[in-house]
């Protein structure tokens, strides 16, 4: 767990975009990341117009819209993006070979190397799955580009724990100018080079204890008191019977002040 604060951690981040969005958190004053999984290009506008102001970042999974295009989706996406000042983490979750992630970064209907400031991969089929995105990080876009490893994930019977997490962290310091941190639920380690990795937490939720599906959700103060520097918030945002105008500025003070109380702990 880190006690310095973000603004701190911005100054020395060995990653340019762990820095930007480092320095976006600490003047924003947010920790919170709505993920949006909707259906629609209109829904997840809508929401990101009603979220924007309370984020530092918007956590995509594009291939879920129906009507995804690179002008109806991204473009007014990356001006609301401008507009609230938010990065975005889109999670295709890579998880083959370097050869065959770079082309799928880079290429398809997506393009996500083009626009996503974020991406994440698992470690499962080795550090090939970080060179082969970084390549195509570089050949896509002058912009800063980062990428999280997942070492934990937040789902029931999860088999991302002990030695294989400890290897997935292992793996990131090959790159930690491009792996900025992990999507993790605990504080994975790895910190001894002198990595100060980020930890980004899904299955956070004030409200429920979990779905139907095997999601497990644990509350804003006991992830941010343990390891979790970014809070990704979900369904606790906009699922049934939620007001999306409501629960932005509710999770984005509960992330906010448990970090507060971090940072004087
Ligand atoms: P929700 O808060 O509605 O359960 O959504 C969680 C989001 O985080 C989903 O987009 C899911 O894909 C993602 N996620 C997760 O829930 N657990 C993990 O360990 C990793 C994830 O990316």
């Amino acid at each position: 767990m880190s006690t310095k604060s973000y603004k701190e951690r911005a100054k020395s981040h060995s990653s340019p975009c762990a820095k930007k969005l480092l320095e976006l958190m600490h003047n924003k004053k947010t920790n919170l990341c709505a993920s949006v999984d909707v259906h629609t290009t209109e829904e997840l506008l809508s929401l990101v117009e009603t979220l924007g102001p309370h984020i530092c970042l918007l956590k995509t999974h594009v291939d879920i819209l129906t009507d995804f295009t690179y002008e109806g989706t991204v473009i007014p996406l990356k001006k609301l993006a401008e507009k609230h000042n938010f990065m975005i983490f889109e999670d295709r979750k890579f998880a083959d070979i370097g050869n065959t992630v770079k082309l799928q970064y880079a290429s398809g209907v997506h393009r996500i190397a083009e626009w996503a400031d974020i991406t994440n991969a698992h470690g499962i089929t080795g550090p090939g799955v970080i060179a082969g995105l970084k390549q195509a990080a570089e050949e896509a876009s002058n912009d800063v580009r980062g990428l999280l490893m997942l070492a934990e994930l937040s789902s029931k019977g999860s088999l991302a724990y002990g030695e294989y997490t400890h290897k997935v962290v292992e793996m990131a310091k090959v790159d930690p100018s491009f792996v900025m941190g992990f999507i993790a639920q605990s504080d994975v380690g790895g910190r001894e080079e002198g990595n100060d990795w980020l930890i980004m937490t899904p299955g956070v939720g004030l409200d429920e204890k979990g779905d139907s599906l095997g999601q497990q959700y644990r509350t804003v103060d006991d992830v941010v008191s343990g390891s979790t520097d970014i809070i990704i918030v979900g369904r606790g945002l906009y699922g049934s019977g939620r007001n999306p105008a409501v629960e932005g500025p509710r999770y984005r003070k509960a992330g906010w002040d448990a970090y507060i109380k971090r940072l004087s702990s």
